[in-house]
């Protein structure tokens, strides 16, 4: 069997939980590969990684390498193929007597982490590694640690597909579909409220979302927040955040890079802007994207976008410019 070293920070929390048997079963990365994992936490936790990697070994996949567990970012990272930055210090934490609540406070104590793993990554993880920044606020967190990592040939990526996920579901319910009918799912900007899930360009059976539903009423004013608020509806039932439906969203974004996109369609996740669409560069922002036949990923080009949507872009672009000014230190 072939080998692919994946490393994963946050190894011992409830995404990881269902994500880490799913990474060595032969699903994500084929029947044919063996994944060697790496599993990262902090030092006052990753004592429980022993118990995650024995239920590991105990599911007993043939794809299962070798298992590691460590606090030392450097190990975990060294030669890693994948990166899968899961980790992050959730709001309402209490550090130093103050609790967490405040966006720009936890954009600055994440970044701080970003910044170590960054360089790590940049230094030790393979030239051609892959890096999907799932911990919150994903697209700075991502922004911060591709600008520390400093090697131009991996390529960072921060998850929206689960907004792309529960996006499709909204629409598929709507026009009372099978879910597997809604293609083009566009997730633009940031992912956090002010993300654009664009129901112009998403398509149900090769005819526009909009087309298709023909309620201009619910698109603008239902299915928009229906999607942007459905991750404070997952906390408000469950009592706990988004954690299968995220790690299955890990899953489906690793593949869709692994593996060509299929003629006519699109994924979602955000990627450095190289200006398309006219998103400030350097700003990693969710774009719809393809995997080419040689595994190059390209934002999609051409899309059509009507007033109401560029007001979307232009809200969740300037959450974004606000976020990366208040982690400016962070980024040289
Ligand atoms: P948990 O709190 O269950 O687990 C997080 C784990 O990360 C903890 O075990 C913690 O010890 C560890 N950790 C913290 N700092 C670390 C560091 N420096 N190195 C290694 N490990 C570290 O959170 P969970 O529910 O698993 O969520 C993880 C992250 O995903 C959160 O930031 C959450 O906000 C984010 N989410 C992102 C989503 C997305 O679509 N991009 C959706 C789901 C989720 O909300």
């Amino acid at each position: 069997m072939k080998e692919i070293n994946v490393a994963v920070t946050g190894g011992a929390g409830q995404i990881a939980y269902s994500l880490l048997p799913r990474l060595i079963s032969g699903e994500t990365f084929g029947e044919d590969m063996k994944v060697n994992l790496r599993l990262i936490e902090i030092p006052q936790v990753v004592e429980k990684l022993e118990g995650t990697i024995m239920e590991l070994i105990d599911c007993g996949f043939k794809q299962t390498g070798s298992l590691l567990a460590t606090s030392d970012i450097k190990e975990g990272v060294k030669d890693a193929d994948w990166v899968l930055l899961v980790g992050s210090i959730p709001r309402g934490i209490v550090i130093d007597g103050k609790k967490i609540e405040e966006r720009s406070d936890l954009l600055k104590i994440n970044g701080g982490i970003f910044t170590a793993q960054g360089a790590a990554i940049g230094e030790l993880a393979k030239s051609d590694a892959k890096i999907l920044v799932v911990g919150n606020p994903a697209n700075t967190n991502a922004l911060i640690g591709k600008n520390q990592a400093k090697n131009p040939s991996q390529q960072w990526f921060a998850m929206t597909a689960l907004d792309a996920n529960r996006a499709k579901a909204q629409l598929a319910a709507k026009a009372d579909v099978e879910i597997s009918s809604v293609t083009n799912m566009a997730i633009w900007g940031n992912h956090s409220p002010t993300m654009y899930p664009d129901p112009y360009n998403a398509m149900i059976n090769g005819v526009s979302a909009v087309e298709v539903i023909d309620d201009n009423n619910w698109i603008e004013n239902d299915y928009l927040p229906l999607v942007q608020q459905r991750g404070k509806a997952v906390i408000d039932a469950r009592g706990a955040s988004s954690a299968a439906s995220a790690a299955n969203a890990a899953i489906d974004t690793v593949k869709a890079i692994e593996n060509p996109t299929a003629e006519g369609d699109c994924f979602s996740a955000a990627i450095a802007s190289d200006g398309s669409y006219g998103v400030p560069e350097g700003l990693i922002f969710g774009y719809p994207l393809r995997t080419l036949q040689d595994g190059t990923v390209e934002i999609v080009q051409g899309l059509p976008v009507n007033d109401f949507g560029q007001n979307k872009i232009d809200v969740t672009t300037d959450e974004l410019l606000s976020e990366q000014e208040a982690v400016q230190g962070l980024l040289s």
